[in-house]
């Protein structure tokens, strides 16, 4: 099968809010293979008008290598139509079976375009903010490859970004916890994500330039879950909450 059909399919899942079998099932696809139907498949939302806005990282910490099986950091596009005010509503009948994570978001102050280090992340990054990422798997059962989740933009389908906050000297040892009203149900440290969230950045500009992704002042990035997901139920206040950076909400409808 041709790439760029594997895309429209995705982008159809993803339109329509309805799960497809795994390319896996039928195809053998190289994780370069699956990284080109992922452009393809941001081409279609571009052709309809959203905006490219930053990136993401996934599997960046062992909690969520170990929940999905996998072995490796990916990388995923994010459009304006994904954003979400914090303290806003979504409409879960747009997904298909989402769950939520609580993350770390960084702001972009310059153009990120050569692989940079831990030292120069000042320089680099003007702010960090707690964050949700909605995943919102487009294979049946949430189940996938790693090239197949490469192929279906990492799962990604929604964030919220809350205030944004100085660049604090260090994001270790930050308390990270998801919360659907005010129970916690997932916790972890921020050393979690690569034992060193601001390693995330240095990670982010090294594959933005080896896949030729433009990563520009006012792009975001998201660092990637310091916990396993969970799935959404409806109805549901859902927090981030991080120690010294603050949080934000979504509220499922
Ligand atoms: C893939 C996306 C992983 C993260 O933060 O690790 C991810 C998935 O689990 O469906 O966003
Ligand atoms: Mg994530």
């Amino acid at each position: 099968m041709i790439l760029n059909e594997i895309a429209i399919q995705l982008d159809l899942a993803a339109k329509n809010a309805k799960a497809i079998v795994q390319i896996s099932q039928s195809e053998r696809i190289s994780e370069e293979q699956a990284y080109e139907i992922q452009r393809l498949s941001l081409e279609e939302r571009y052709a309809r008008g959203e905006k490219f806005v930053g990136l993401k990282l996934g599997f960046t910490s062992f909690a969520k290598m170990e929940q999905m099986g996998v072995h490796d950091m990916i990388w995923g596009r994010l459009t304006d139509a994904m954003w979400y005010k914090s303290g806003s509503e979504m409409d879960l009948s747009a997904f298909i079976h989402p769950r939520a994570e609580p993350e770390i978001a960084f702001l972009l102050k310059k153009d990120l375009d050569r692989e940079i280090s831990l030292d120069e992340i000042p320089e680099y990054i003007q702010a960090c903010a707690p964050a949700i990422e909605i995943i919102d798997s487009r294979y049946e059962n949430f189940k996938f490859s790693l090239e197949d989740v490469i192929a279906d933009n990492c799962s990604s389908s929604a964030f919220v970004v809350g205030a944004w906050q100085p660049l604090p000297t260090s994001l270790n040892g930050l308390d990270i916890a998801l919360m659907f009203d005010t129970e916690v149900r997932e916790q972890d440290r921020s050393d979690a994500i690569l034992d060193n969230p601001y390693l995330s950045v240095c990670n982010a500009s090294r594959l933005a330039v080896k896949y030729n992704q433009p990563f520009k002042a006012g792009d975001i990035l998201l660092a990637g879950a310091a916990t396993p997901a969970v799935f959404i139920e409806i109805n549901k206040k859902i927090t981030a909450k991080v120690s010294k950076l603050g949080s934000c909400t979504i509220i499922s409808k």
